[in-house]
């Protein structure tokens, strides 16, 4: 029997509900593990191998980081229908890697900044949730004359890119690729999605036809899932065997392969790599093993975009 999709993921994360959406789009079954939005996460670093973002999806013995990464992994074993409908899906691909590489980056930062700025009220906004985050950005936590200058500077960044999107979907389309959902609606509507989350509010902030939009790509759902323990997976990793790492094509100045290796992204959460062995490496994607008593051996799969890989002693 083929082992389950497992998602390590939290409720009001963007990135797991980028995933989310692609398991949807995909009416795919799976199975739901809750992690805490802050750390310690004592039964999800044991599985990467101490990178602590979400999401992460599990597959028996192999554990894959990064949305990136993720969803690579979901179209490579589950092509159809396609993240990517065509009809030139080379030139489709590229589009949407750009997009994502601008949502990603600079249009979630501003959602992000804006909405924790603007409604610092909101319950989302524990103490120990800004301390955490104020830790992991290894940033001072913002006083008020701070935020809402900040709520203001962000707001002024966001209202255009608000533009670029009401214009991509103004004429009637229903899909940002046309007629089909395809991975630029998933890319689009996280950063979006996460100010309601965070907010507690359906924000006025987001207009028409944007706001139909939304409702229609929520409209597809996350595919049929039911809950797991942690534990569960913690056993299920343990009882598998992971498969063969991918081949290799290693460049000039990468560490060789066995080595003890440390992945840091080289944005933010750089405390917590993963550490292991590195057994796969190539242009675009690297893998290390890790075995540990509660999981036994497991290999991590990361992208190299947004990873910094380096040797340490072992
Ligand atoms: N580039 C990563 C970013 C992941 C990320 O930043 N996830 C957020 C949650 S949406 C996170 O992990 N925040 C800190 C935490 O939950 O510990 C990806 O695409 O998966």
């Amino acid at each position: 029997m083929a082992a389950e999709l497992i998602l390590h993921h939290y409720d009001f994360s963007n990135y797991s509900e980028k995933v989310r959406l692609v398991l949807g789009l995909k009416g795919l079954s799976w199975r739901s593990v809750e992690i805490p939005p802050v750390l310690p996460k004592p039964d999800y670093l044991p599985l990467t191998g101490g990178y602590r973002r979400a999401p992460a999806l599990q597959i028996g013995a192999e554990v894959y980081c990064d949305t990136v990464r993720i969803i690579e992994e979901l179209e490579r074993r589950f092509p159809q229908p396609s993240l990517y409908p065509g009809p030139d899906v080379a030139a489709q691909r590229a589009f949407i890697a750009g997009l994502e590489r601008w949502t990603d980056s600079i249009l979630i930062r501003n959602t992000i900044n804006y909405t924790s700025c603007a409604y610092a009220d909101a319950e989302r906004f524990t103490p120990d949730f800004l301390a955490d985050r104020a830790a992991l950005l290894g940033k001072p936590e913002p006083g008020l004359a701070h935020r809402r200058a900040a709520a203001d500077k962000n707001l002024s960044q966001l209202r255009p890119q608000l533009a670029w999107i009401h214009d991509l979907l103004s004429d009637g389309r229903p899909y940002v690729c046309g007629d089909s959902m395809s991975l630029a609606d998933c890319v689009i509507y996280h950063p979006l999605w996460v100010m309601d989350q965070l907010s507690g509010q359906r924000l006025a902030l987001i207009p028409e036809p944007i706001r139909r939009w939304m409702d229609r790509v929520a409209a597809r759902g996350h595919g049929n899932f039911r809950p797991m323990r942690s534990s569960e997976a913690l056993d299920l990793a343990a009882a598998a065997d992971p498969p063969p790492p991918p081949p290799s094509e290693p460049f000039d100045g990468d560490p060789a392969l066995g080595q003890t290796v440390a992945v840091t992204p080289t944005d933010y959460g750089k405390a917590n790599p993963s550490i292991g062995t590195l057994v796969s490496i190539d242009a675009v994607r690297m893998a290390l093993q890790h075995s540990q008593a509660r999981t036994g051996l497991v290999t991590v799969h990361f992208p190299r975009f947004g990873y910094q890989l380096r040797q340490v002693s072992s």
